[in-house]
């Protein structure tokens, strides 16, 4: 750790941090060389995962029907999901960091290729934009045309210091899985968070409170998360509780099933309300499961607006514990970006997203996409709230907005300049 003042400094400017990563000067050691634009690669990494719900076309042997052995699937798919999300940094770089605040317009793009025996999974490809800079929005749109999945979604964070000294964050947006082929839709909220171990300058995610899995086949799903301790004894662990409809969550055993253990390792499943010991079959391990590498073109094929291009210099100044090169290198981005606003506040023009667009649900009929089906089916908020917030809780109280960021396909289709 270089220099504790540095640190404690920090620390202490967390405590006005919201949520906007421009706010916070930190320690060379504490920064990723990474844009948090990238990291909703984390969606995709799992592909096997990811395209394995496709693969379930038949009752198995249990009995069990289609769409509830693809929502099993799915909560296998997400469970991997968490684990790329809220531990890749720790167990690449030693700890969470701080990463890298991108500017709006950045884009990262990227494909995993089929590393299957058999071709089963296809290409998958992702195109992630930065669609808002006041507050930062990461807009990501994931599709893999041989199994016809599309998966897209948005984030935001909103950050406040607790008394406790640990940094909570609340995320706002949610994920939408489309198995287009199976006509199914799922929607995915998002967990709250904290980061602990500030204190002792070695941060590291604790995941709290519940996500949702709301299937179109009427499947629902609740995902709890606990640290160390509470239902299992270990970090990173959940509790997740199938059922055939959010209805049936309200009455007392109404469980298809629950399972429990490690989102970040092993976990197991039994049927009905009781909790599984370690002797009830296995659900997954996500630890022996594989992350495939995202491929990325070479720095210098990337347009000028990609994520490794433009952060290129500060990367390598973090890389090199180089401060003067960080500061200098982020300062040119950053003053970039202010002519580039001034001279459309001039020109009397606004930045153009690419690929994404904000659809304004409260203007639109109930049909118009999958989101607010899904929403109602699991009684959850569409208002712009932070995600997994119920409908009726008073989060919802004096917000109207109704707006939400979704992927236009057909722009991306159409896109020319910045190709994966
Ligand atoms: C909180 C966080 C920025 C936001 C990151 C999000 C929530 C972004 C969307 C991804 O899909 C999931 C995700 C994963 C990250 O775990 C989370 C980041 C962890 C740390 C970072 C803080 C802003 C960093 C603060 C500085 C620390 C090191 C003290």
């Amino acid at each position: 750790m270089s220099g504790s003042s540095s640190w404690t400094s920090f620390v202490k400017s967390l405590a006005s941090y919201n949520g906007d990563l421009a706010s916070l000067t930190a320690p060379p050691f504490i920064l990723a060389p990474t844009s948090l634009a990238e990291y909703s690669q984390y969606w995709a990494e799992y592909t096997e995962l990811l395209v394995a719900p496709t693969q379930i076309k038949t009752v198995g042997e249990d009995k069990e029907p289609v769409e509830l052995q693809r929502m099993l699937a799915v909560i296998r798919w997400y469970l991997a999901t968490l684990k790329s999300q809220y531990t890749s940094r720790a167990s690449t770089l030693g700890s969470e960091k701080k990463p890298l605040n991108p500017f709006l317009g950045e884009l990262f793009v990227g494909k995993w290729v089929d590393e299957s025996d058999d071709g089963h999974i296809g290409e998958t490809d992702l195109a992630i934009e930065q669609v808002s800079h006041h507050p930062p929005i990461t807009a990501y749109g994931i599709e893999n045309k041989k199994n016809n999945i599309v998966l897209q979604g948005y984030n935001r964070i909103k950050a406040s210091m607790s008394a406790t000294g640990s940094l909570n964050v609340r995320q706002f947006g949610h994920s939408i899985l489309e198995f287009k082929d199976l006509n199914e839709q799922y929607l995915v909220t998002l967990p709250h968070l904290h980061l602990e171990g500030l204190l002792v300058a070695a941060p590291f995610i604790e995941l709290e409170q519940k996500s949702y899995i709301q299937s179109s086949a009427g499947y629902y799903a609740t995902i709890e998360f606990t640290g160390r301790g509470y239902f299992y004894g270990k970090k990173n662990s959940f509790k997740a509780k199938v059922y055939k409809s959010y209805e049936d969550s309200l009455k007392k055993g109404k469980e298809l099933y629950t399972i429990t253990g490690q989102w970040s390792g092993a976990s197991n499943i039994a049927k009905g309300s009781s909790s599984p010991t370690s002797s009830d079959p296995l659900f997954v391990d996500i630890s022996k499961q594989k992350a495939q590498t995202l491929q990325v073109k070479p720095i210098e094929k990337q347009h000028e607006l990609e994520s490794r291009r433009a952060w290129a210099k500060v990367a390598e100044g973090i890389k090199t514990g180089d401060m003067n090169v960080i500061h200098a290198e982020k300062s040119k981005i950053e003053n970039a970006q202010r002519e580039l606003r001034l001279k459309e506040k001039e020109a009397g023009t606004t930045w153009q997203n690419r690929w994404y667009e904000q659809v304004d649900y409260s203007k639109l009929p109930e049909d118009h996409d999958a989101f607010v089906k899904l929403a109602k089916l699991a009684n959850l908020s569409i208002k712009n709230v932070p995600s997994s917030t119920l409908k009726g809780d008073s989060k919802e109280d004096g917000v109207t907005d109704e707006t939400h960021w979704r992927f236009n396909r057909a722009k991306f289709d159409k896109e020319t300049e910045v190709l994966i």
